[in-house]
């Protein structure tokens, strides 16, 4: 799979993303992972990506034609200098070489929210484009002709979109075969089951004079899946009983969010 990330700030995405599995994922040419500076695709002398809104108001917005030549650039393989200054029709944005343009998400708070289900979906394509927006936010042209989705990690606001792409790239790259060295996906008995995941244990037997709940040493294995699964209900009532249905049985269904985004990633048609 490859990603491409469009930043600001892309030193953010040279330290912790390669140190770890990534990293491994990475060097396996299972992940190809490409960061680009977003001022990179700036017109001006001082490589200037944010102005102050239309109508006025507090703080900058960033630009729609830096963020255009930037995604057209990424999108068709393009350097910045075969993009840069030049007048794009809309049609044009659009169009990208070898077929539709690839999954272009835009972190926001306002987005579709990110799920187990999400991140499988995302999985399954071949590329991913992460736009990370900084200020008070992003003109929105670039929503409208940019971006196929727009993804929120939750429901609170991050100074940028930097963590938001990271947390993406996470929760997809882990379900790509062959990111954790499985041939299929390690999709975890939590959120594959639809609840939370049992406690686990291991050595030592006594810590401290805590010990290890003695089914778990007893062999009888019948029991120890009745346990685990006990277990796992009674965490999913008490910690999230919004996983449950009226019944009390996983609902399986993880709550989907009204968006102009949709699962088709919300792509013109043709
Ligand atoms: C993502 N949950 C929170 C912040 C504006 C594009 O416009 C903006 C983007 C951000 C960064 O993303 C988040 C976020 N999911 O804050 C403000």
């Amino acid at each position: 799979m490859r990603i491409d990330v469009l930043t600001i700030f892309p030193e953010w995405f040279t330290g912790p993303l390669s140190a770890s599995l990534l990293g491994k994922a990475d060097d396996a040419g299972i992940l190809d992972l490409r960061v680009h500076d977003l001022r990179a695709f700036a017109t001006d002398r001082h490589r200037t990506v944010d102005d102050a809104p239309y109508g006025g108001g507090a703080g900058m917005v960033m630009r729609a034609d830096v963020w255009v030549n930037a995604a057209e650039a990424v999108w068709n393989d393009l350097t910045p200098e075969a993009t840069a200054g030049r007048a794009a029709a809309a049609d044009d944005l659009v169009h990208v070489a070898g077929g539709d343009r690839p999954r272009t998400l835009l972190l926001t708070p306002r987005g579709r929210p990110l799920t187990q289900a999400y991140a499988r979906e995302l999985a399954g394509e071949p590329r991913l484009v992460l736009c990370c927006g900084r200020y008070e936010g992003i003109d929105e042209r670039v929503h409208d002709l940019v971006a196929t989705d727009e993804v929120s990690i939750g429901d609170y606001v991050l100074f940028g979109g930097e963590v938001a792409a990271a947390v993406v790239v996470e929760a997809v790259t882990r379900l790509v075969p062959g990111v954790m060295g499985n041939a299929a996906s390690p999709e975890d008995e939590s959120f594959s089951s639809g609840l939370l995941e049992y406690p686990h244990y291991t050595r030592p037997a006594d810590l401290r004079g805590h010990g290890v709940p003695p089914v778990l040493t007893s062999g009888d294995h019948g029991a120890v899946e009745r346990w685990r699964h006990e277990q796992a209900v009674a965490l999913t009532r008490t910690r999230r009983p919004d996983l449950l249905d009226a019944s009390g049985h996983a609902s399986g269904q993880q709550p989907e969010h009204e968006s102009r985004h949709g699962a088709d990633g919300g792509r013109p048609a043709g």
